[in-house]
C-alpha cells in the first residue's frame, strides 16, 4: 500500500488534458479544503484535486492512475463522520461536485435518474414538487450528496419506518479502478440475476468503484406528519418506552432519543431558547406520518398511552410547522453541537432495538469507570445511538491511550447485544482498527478479496474499512 507513487508533474498535466485546466487544483490553500472531512480534526493532503464532470473523464482519470499506481480517494461533500473522504495517502482526491444534475425524475415508474453531486435535500425536494417522496434525511441534508450517501448507507431519523439509502437504490453506472464503465443491476424493482452488485456497491464507501449515476426508487410523499416531543424522568424510562411503541403495535417515521445535555448545547449553539425542566433525564421525539389527519391523531393518542406506561412526565404535540422545524432545527443541530468547541469522538453504536436500554446503561457504566463524559442521542427505534465522547479537561495521555479500551469495551458490549459498530456513519478511517471487535479474520478475508477482485492494484480510497 505504501508504494503508491505519487502524481509528477506529467500526471497533474494528463489530468488537465483530460477534464481541463480550471478543474485540476494544485494550490495549498485550495488543497487545503479537500485535506478534512467533519471527522474530528483530521487532515491528511492530496497532492491534486481532480473534478471531472463526465463519466468519461472519471474512467480516463481513472484508467491513469491505475496504470500509473496513483490512489484516489473519491470525495462528495465532505460531510463524512468517518474520514472516509480523507486521502490518506496522499495523492488525488476525486471530487464529485460537478456531477449534481438531477437527469429525470419519472413520475411513470416513480423514479429517478440522479448524478452523485446531487444534495439530499435539493433532490428531497425535487421529486417533492411531484408529489413524491425520497425519504432517507442524514442530519447533513442540506449539504451531503447522494453520492456520499450511498457510500455509507446513509440514514436519518425516518429509518424507521423507511429504510437506509440502500432502501431506494435500484441501480447505478461505476467505473471501475482500471477505468471500465459497468452497471450495477437493472432499473427494476426486482433483481434475482446473480450477485447483487448494487447493493455490495452501497456502502462500500469508495473502495471498490466510482459511482457516476443512480437510479434511485421513490414512493408517494405522505401528506401530513405529527410530531410529538415526550419528556422522561431517566434516560433508561425513555429507552425502554421506544420498543414498547412499537409492540403496541405503532410504527412512527421517527423515534429519536436525546439526552437533556444534547438539546442544552443546540440550543446554546444555535441561540435559541429551549427549556430543560428540573426531573428531565431524557426525551424522545416522535413523529408519525400519512395523509389522514385523524388517524394520525389516533396514533398520536395510542403512542401517547404507551409513553404514560413508560412513566413519561410530559408530552408536548407541537401545533404548527415552525413549531415542528424548532425541534428539528434543535435535534439536527446536536451533532455539531457537541463537537463545538470541543476534542470529541463519535461512535455510532447500534443495537436491536429492544437491547437500546442495555447499550445506554452500559455505555453510561464505562464511561462512568473510565472518567469521561458523553452526550448520547440518535435513532432510538433504530437502536441506533451515537456516542459522542468529550475531552472536555481530560489529560491528552488518556485521550490518546486508555480512552481507545473504553471504546473496545462499548463496541464489545454492541457485538454482545447483537449490534454493531456503526448503523449509518460508516467504518472509514477512524474505525476500521475496530473491526476484529465485531467480526472475525475470515470475514474481513473475504472483504478483502472482493477489494481486490474490483480493484487489483488497490487504487481506490486505500486506507479504509480494513
Ligand atoms: C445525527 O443523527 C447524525 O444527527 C450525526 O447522524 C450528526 O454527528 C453529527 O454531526
Ligand atoms: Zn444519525
Amino acid at each position: 500500500m505504501n508504494e503508491f507513487c505519487q502524481p509528477s508533474a506529467d500526471d497533474i498535466a494528463v489530468f488537465r488534458t483530460i477534464v481541463g485546466d480550471d478543474q485540476v487544483v494544485t494550490d495549498p490553500e485550495l488543497l487545503n479544503t479537500y485535506s478534512k472531512d467533519y471527522t474530528e480534526d483530521l487532515r491528511f493532503m492530496p497532492a491534486v484535486v481532480v473534478k471531472p464532470g463526465t463519466t468519461q473523464e472519471v474512467s480516463k482519470v481513472l484508467a491513469h492512475c491505475n496504470t500509473m499506481h496513483i490512489p484516489v480517494t473519491p470525495r462528495g461533500a465532505g460531510t463524512g463522520l468517518s474520514g472516509g473522504a480523507l486521502p490518506v495517502y496522499g495523492g488525488v482526491v476525486l471530487s464529485m461536485e460537478r456531477f449534481n444534475r438531477i437527469l429525470e425524475i419519472d413520475e411513470r415508474n416513480f423514479q429517478a435518474t440522479v448524478e452523485p453531486g446531487v444534495i439530499n435535500e435539493v433532490f428531497q425536494q425535487a421529486v417533492r414538487e411531484k408529489g413524491l417522496f425520497y425519504p432517507p434525511d442524514p442530519a447533513s441534508k442540506g449539504s451531503c450528496f447522494l453520492g456520499g450517501n450511498l457510500s455509507h448507507s446513509s440514514g436519518g431519523p425516518r429509518a424507521v419506518k423507511y429504510g437506509t439509502t440502500r432502501d431506494y437504490v435500484l441501480n447505478m453506472e461505476l467505473v471501475l479502478a482500471n477505468g471500465e464503465v459497468i452497471e450495477t443491476g437493472a432499473n427494476t424493482l426486482k433483481y434475482s440475476t446473480g450477485y447483487n452488485l448494487t447493493h455490495l456497491l452501497i456502502g462500500s464507501e469508495g473502495t471498490l468503484g466510482v459511482i457516476t449515476k443512480i437510479q434511485f426508487r421513490l414512493i408517494p410523499h405522505p401528506e401530513q406528519t405529527l410530531l410529538m416531543l415526550a419528556s422522561f424522568p431517566s434516560p433508561e424510562n425513555a429507552c425502554e418506552a421506544v420498543s414498547g411503541i412499537f409492540r403496541a403495535g405503532c410504527t412512527p417515521s421517527v423515534c429519536e432519543f436525546v439526552e437533556p445535555e444534547g438539546f442544552r448545547l443546540s440550543s446554546t449553539m444555535l441561540n435559541i431558547p429551549f427549556e430543560i425542566k428540573e426531573g428531565i433525564g431524557a426525551y424522545l421525539l416522535i413523529e408519525v406520518d400519512g395523509n389522514d389527519l385523524n388517524n394520525l391523531m389516533l396514533d398520536c393518542e395510542k403512542i401517547s398511552v404507551v409513553l404514560d406506561e413508560f412513566g413519561a412526565s410530559e408530552v408536548l404535540l407541537a401545533q404548527s410547522s415552525d413549531e415542528k422545524e424548532y425541534f428539528w432545527k434543535l435535534r439536527r443541530s446536536i451533532g455539531e453541537a457537541t463537537k463545538h468547541g470541543n476534542v470529541y469522538k463519535e461512535e455510532d453504536t447500534v443495537v436491536p432495538r429492544a437491547e437500546l436500554p442495555r447499550l445506554f446503561s452500559g455505555v453510561k457504566e464505562i464511561s462512568q469507570r473510565y472518567g469521561f463524559r458523553t452526550v448520547c442521542y440518535g435513532h432510538a427505534g433504530d437502536g441506533n445511538l451515537h456516542v459522542n465522547i468529550l475531552k472536555d479537561q481530560l489529560p491528552d495521555a488518556f485521550w490518546n491511550g486508555d480512552l481507545d479500551k473504553a471504546i473496545v469495551e462499548i463496541f464489545e458490549l454492541c457485538k454482545k447485544l447483537g449490534g454493531t459498530i456503526s448503523g449509518e456513519h460508516g467504518i472509514g478511517y477512524v474505525q476500521k482498527k475496530y473491526m476484529p471487535v465485531v467480526m472475525p479474520e475470515s470475514q474481513l478475508q473475504l472483504m478483502r478479496g472482493i477489494k481486490l477482485a474490483f480493484d487489483p492494484r488497490g487504487i481506490l480510497n486505500p486506507g479504509k474499512i480494513f
